[in-house]
């Protein structure tokens, strides 16, 4: 593992970590609106996936700023997207849940539960009609995985045999039901197991989700053909900002707490030499400007003018039955 693998995945987990406990106060304060999901505890999914997996289409959940972070879209357009600005990534009208940016092949932010997975299904397709082996990497929750569409999509993936990475962040909850209680099977890679090769991994390790993607990654650019794995994480805050997360015992938080994912990667770059307490120190400065800016960039932006509640609600050939 490189000293610049270390010092990147310590860049985007402490952004996704400060942008979001900024997200937060904001926010309280009353600049963000609707639904607030915080990834805070599963940033070693987030961007261990996205940097390991890396060319390709990307399909998320609506825990996405991380994953829209690692995937370089610029945060002060994230920013200004949850405070519904017109200069957001999506023009401010998707709010937190609806980050898109089809120029860097991120499709979503996806607010219905595990109806994205088909869609992803459909993307490996088209990539692998054009000929193209990068593939589609897809997240989603260990709640999705008890949905029927996501029977649909792994039956397709492996029937079509297209090039497509199935990464199941189980943080164990579907809002306030524990995955035992909402599952049949505990082991949700299973449920994939006999469709296509599937696999789980320690989901507050960075560098343990890392490899494990770049692993699928290589296997399904040799065979085109999907892949699954089930990385085990946890959310350190509520569902979203309306849940408190009280359903969870002070002894679980604790001992996950003991496992926050920013902790263990320092742990081990400081073991292995990947990174000095001055590196981190200055990283740490660039993460509270580039936050800083973000903010003051979202503020300081107009809200999205009345004609755009007209524009990019249907697609172009759709465009004549627009009033
Ligand atoms: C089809 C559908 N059913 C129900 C909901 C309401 N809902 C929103 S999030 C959620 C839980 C999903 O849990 P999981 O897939 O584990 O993702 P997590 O939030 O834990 O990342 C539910 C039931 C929804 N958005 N879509």
């Amino acid at each position: 593992m490189s000293q610049t693998l270390a010092e990147k995945f310590y860049y985007l987990m402490k952004l996704g970590r400060e942008f979001e406990i900024r997200c937060k106060e904001e926010y309280l304060k009353g600049n963000i609106s609707g639904f607030l999901h915080l990834a805070i505890g599963e940033e070693a999914v987030h961007v261990g996936a996205v940097v390991g997996f890396g060319k390709g289409d990307l399909f998320c959940p609506y825990r996405e700023h991380v994953l829209a972070l690692a995937r370089g879209i610029d945060p002060k357009l994230i920013m200004a997207e949850l405070f519904g600005k017109a200069t957001g990534v999506s023009k401010g009208k998707g709010g937190s849940m609806h980050l898109y940016e089809p120029k860097m092949d991120f499709y979503g932010g996806n607010a219905i539960v595990a109806a994205h997975l088909p869609h992803a299904v459909g993307a490996a397709y088209a990539r692998k009609l054009m000929g193209e082996r990068a593939g589609v990497l897809c997240i989603f929750g260990d709640g999705a995985t008890n949905n029927g569409t996501f029977f649909e999509a792994i039956n397709m993936a492996s029937l079509w045999e297209v090039p497509m990475l199935f990464l199941c962040e189980n943080n164990y909850y579907a809002i306030g039901t524990h995955v035992n209680r909402s599952s049949a099977l505990k082991d949700i890679y299973l449920k994939a197991r006999d469709y296509m090769p599937a696999e789980v991994v320690d989901g507050m390790d960075v560098f343990a989700v890392y490899e494990a993607v770049v692993k699928a990654k290589q296997y399904i650019e040799e065979y085109g053909k999907p892949y699954f794995i089930e990385a085990h994480t946890y959310r350190f805050e509520g569902h979203s900002m309306a849940d408190k997360g009280d359903y969870r015992s002070p002894r679980e938080l604790e001992m996950f707490r003991k496992k926050d994912p920013i902790d263990l990667l320092l742990k081990k770059a400081y073991k292995e030499g990947w990174l000095t307490e001055e590196q981190v120190r200055l990283i740490d400065q660039k993460v509270e400007a580039v936050v800083e800016e973000a903010v003051e960039f979202a503020l300081s932006s107009p809200e999205p003018s009345e004609e755009e509640l007209y524009t990019d609600l249907y697609c172009g050939v759709c465009s004549d039955v627009i009033p």
